[in-house]
């Protein structure tokens, strides 16, 4: 048709708003029911937005930033959908810079709103309320994209831009400052339309023909399930049949295939099995400790999955990268296996046997699996488990049984410590239809101990347990084993935490044992109430064994 016989779309009519109203209505325009947010003087006519925005978006406010931050990393990994956060400048950012920071190590798409100082003082220095040198330089450092909004009818297009960049490519954090007299500003906004549908990515389709054909040629495939697997689960576990091929995952893959499929294994079993790959089908994961640690030869053919064109090869050039979003990739592969008719002879029962025998292995930290196993019978199959950088976490990482995807939540490479309760409160927050459970250990707990108030005050029923055992006992241990028992900064004064819950008005519980903290959880998650259960513990068995271990192959990809 002619350009000028198309009939004319109507061009929707501009209205007034003010940046903070154009903001708020650009994020429920994406999908956005929630922020977590801390409020001060520079964000004032922003909640000012939300506040008139009533029901479409709700304001969960917490008592420090990196509760607000952690909230909007847990409510992002629990529901693989973008969620938002807002503070002041300078200190405000800070305080959430380390959930920002690991935010960015596990790819979550978590949108940073962030105040600032008077637009035509910036970058002079003149001492102004939470100016900090150079936000702008520091928030770019801390994510891929950001920008600052200038305006009301910039502000939809900056806002749209930030969320599709949080899916674009490697997902990840992205952070949006504003200046304190920019959020009140009123202008003439372009009408706010939800986005349009993402465009699949291209397929590569020689890749998949290369590497289908790898895979059907090999005998012995392994494949490794990272964070970016989560989406994946069904694709993986068809995969993992066609080729009967074992899923290795440890921290953030697990739950990609179910843990009762004996296929299914973590750290100890994976390196054995990586010690007698042919080949291994990597998905959406760095694969970091195999490559550094346990080693590579000729013999080991590697296909990589990663949205990251630049991941594949960093520490290894794989044979063939394959990149985009894990599922539809995994889709046309199985495709094109089905086509090559892969016949394997069938390994479950060689599974089932490696399976008990690495139970026996592992049957070393018996104390903290006792504690998981009363937590796994009293958590329900879709209960999401929040891990921390606790003896029970770590023991869960090797051997808690996880059924579904996105349903255990582990902070990844940065591993810090306290991200867990905040973290777990924010899961609970975007997901109340199941239960969320918070694990702990003394140290850790009260990094966030405080958003207690913030799950009374927003009816969080979240489920927190405290492994207290007087001490840092991770570091306390290092320095007992390796250090001559040079004990130093590890011993830890503690309240007492049945009161400290009670005194916010939480259910407070003490559990001397496994089956005490079974029967704490059940009665916990039937009443559906915000509750701390203190568990005192002893030292326990040491997991690093299973976790640092040597190689296993050729030579491991060590970096100079
Ligand atoms: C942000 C951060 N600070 C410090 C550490 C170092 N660190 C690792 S484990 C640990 C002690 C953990 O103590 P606790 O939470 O009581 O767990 P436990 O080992 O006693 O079970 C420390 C300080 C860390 N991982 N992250
Ligand atoms: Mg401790």
């Amino acid at each position: 048709m002619p350009k000028s016989k198309r009939p004319k779309k109507a061009k929707p009519a501009a209205s007034e708003m003010s940046t903070g109203e154009a903001t708020v209505a650009t994020l429920i325009a994406h999908g956005l029911d929630t922020v977590y947010a801390l409020p001060g003087v520079h964000n004032d006519h922003l909640f000012d937005a939300f506040q008139r925005a009533g029901e479409r978006l709700r304001v969960v406010h917490t008592r420090h930033e990196q509760g607000a931050a952690y909230m909007a990393l847990g409510a992002a990994l629990a529901t693989g959908k973008p969620q938002a956060y807002v503070v002041v400048p300078g200190p405000g950012l800070l305080n959430s810079a380390a959930a920002l920071l690991t935010a960015y190590g596990m790819n979550a798409p978590v949108l940073a709103l962030i105040g600032q100082i008077p637009a035509a003082a910036i970058g002079l220095g003149y001492g102004h309320l939470h100016e900090i040198r150079d936000q702008a330089g520091i928030i770019a450092r801390l994510v891929d994209h950001s920008a600052r909004i200038n305006g009301p009818a910039e502000a939809p297009a900056k806002v749209a831009k930030a969320i599709q960049s949080m899916h674009h490519g490697r997902p990840g954090p992205a952070a949006l400052e504003c200046a304190i007299d920019v959020w009140g500003k009123r202008a003439p906004v372009a009408a706010i339309v939800a986005p349009a549908p993402r465009h699949p990515p291209r397929i590569d389709e020689d890749a998949i023909r290369a590497a289908a054909k790898l895979l059907a040629k090999s005998k012995r495939v392994l494949i490794v399930a990272g964070g970016g697997a989560q989406d994946a689960s069904f694709e993986v576990t068809l995969l993992s049949s066609m080729l009967q091929a074992p899923v290795l995952a440890y921290r953030r893959g697990r739950g990609v295939l179910d843990d009762r499929d004996p296929f299914s294994v973590t750290l100890p079993l994976g390196r054995e099995l990586w010690g007698e790959a042919d080949a291994v089908l990597a998905v959406g994961t760095r694969l970091l400790t195999p490559l550094t640690a346990w080693g590579v030869d000729k013999n080991l053919q590697i296909v990589r999955v990663d949205a990251d064109v630049q991941e594949p090869a960093r520490l290894h050039e794989p044979k063939v990268a394959l990149i985009g979003d894990a599922a539809p990739i995994l889709r046309r592969l199985i495709d094109d296996l089905a086509r090559l008719n892969p016949r394997r002879a069938a390994r479950g029962d060689d599974m089932q046997q490696r399976q008990a025998k690495m139970r026996q292995r592992l049957a070393k930290l018996a104390p903290q699996l006792a504690f998981l196993n009363a937590i796994r019978a009293a958590l329900p199959e879709n209960g999401i488990f929040v891990d921390e950088v606790t003896q029970i976490g770590f023991a869960a990482r090797l051997a808690f049984p996880v059924y579904r995807p996105r349903t255990f939540l582990s902070p990844g490479y940065q591993d810090n410590l306290g991200w867990g309760y905040a973290t777990a409160l924010g899961a609970q927050a975007a997901r109340p239809d199941v239960p969320v459970l918070s694990i702990n250990g003394d140290g850790g707990f009260l990094y966030t101990a405080n958003e207690l108030a913030t799950a009374m005050r927003h009816c969080i029923p979240l489920v927190a347990v405290v492994f207290v055992d007087g001490a840092f006992g991770n570091v306390r241990r290092i320095q007992m084993e390796q250090f001559g028992n040079r004990l130093i900064a590890s011993d830890l004064a503690n309240p007492d935490f049945v009161k400290y819950a009670e005194s916010f008005g939480a259910s407070g519980r003490r559990a001397h044992n496994p089956s005490e903290l079974g029967a704490a959880l059940r009665l916990a998650f039937a009443r559906r109430e915000p509750t701390l259960i203190e568990v005192p513990v002893g030292p326990m068995p040491s997991p690093w064994d299973f976790i640092h271990m040597p190689p296993v192959r050729g030579r491991p990809n060590r970096l100079p």
